[in-house]
């Protein structure tokens, strides 16, 4: 899967992309990521990308001429792909949409906007989706797009070293994770619980579903009513109601 992006700033891109996981993605070839500076796209001496918002106002407006050159250098290959500007406005982002996104397997072309806005005949004309990771304002596009292109990334196949952690977090999908334990058994004083050193997978199983339930109803209760529990869940819970009563 290939990602391009439009930025004044590529140079955010090169130390997250170049660490870890997903710099061995790109190795692997499993993704490509192209940045590409809106200034290259400039036809002015000063580099120009941006100008006075018609009709007065705080805060300047990005120019469309550069963006409309650019996309249309960078879609001249014809390849197709899926052009997603990142801004408050657009859809909220989530798993689902990133789960979706890594299914689909089109190449994407991220737009990220500095300033106050980018002029609105880039959205009408270039954009296929606009897309928000949440109801905040940033100073830029660049870090939204870096945060689709991570969780989108660890969806594709061989991405994440075991592929194993990924079926058992849909396992768990649509309820908050477990506690998580590594060693010592004891730390001042602090025991890891009894269970997760007992070697019984099926009551490891057991506890981890059952905190994990715990922790979604007391921070995520809007996750429990979503989400599509089993009839073992609603016995967990109802053990966790009952064990609340007796703290009282
Ligand atoms: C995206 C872009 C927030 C988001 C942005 C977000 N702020 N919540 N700022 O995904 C145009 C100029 C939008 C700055 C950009």
């Amino acid at each position: 899967m290939k990602f391009d992006i439009i930025t004044i700033f590529p140079e955010i891109f090169n130390s997250y992309l170049n660490e870890s996981i997903l710099k061995r993605a790109i190795e692997k070839k499993i993704i490509e990521v192209k940045v590409y500076n809106l200034r290259d796209f400039t036809t002015d001496k000063h580099r120009t990308v941006d100008d006075y918002p018609y009709g007065g106002g705080a805060g300047m407006v990005m120019k469309p001429e550069p963006f409309f050159k650019a996309i249309e250098t960078i879609k001249a290959d014809g390849v197709p792909r899926r052009t997603i500007m990142l801004s408050p406005q657009g859809k909220v982002f989530n798993q689902d949409v990133a789960f979706s996104m890594s299914k689909e397997n089109h190449d994407l072309l991220f737009i990220c906007g500095r300033y106050e806005a980018i002029d609105e005949r880039v959205r009408e004309c270039l954009v296929d989706e606009e897309i928000s990771i949440g109801d905040y304002i940033l100073t830029g596009g660049e870090l939204p797009a870096l945060v689709i292109i991570d969780s989108i990334a660890r969806l594709i196949p061989g991405v994440l070293g075991d592929e194993r952690s990924k079926e058992e977090e849909s396992f768990t999908w649509g309820i908050l994770d477990y506690p998580h334990y590594t060693r010592p058994p004891e730390f001042r004083g602090l025991r890891v619980p009894d269970v997760l050193l007992s070697g019984n997978h099926k009551d490891i199983l057991l506890w981890r579903r059952k905190e994990a339930l715990r922790r979604t109803i007391l921070r995520r209760p809007d996750l429990i009513e979503k989400g599509s529990l089993t009839d073992e869940d609603y016995k967990l819970i109802s053990e966790i109601r009952e064990e609340k009563d007796e703290s009282y």
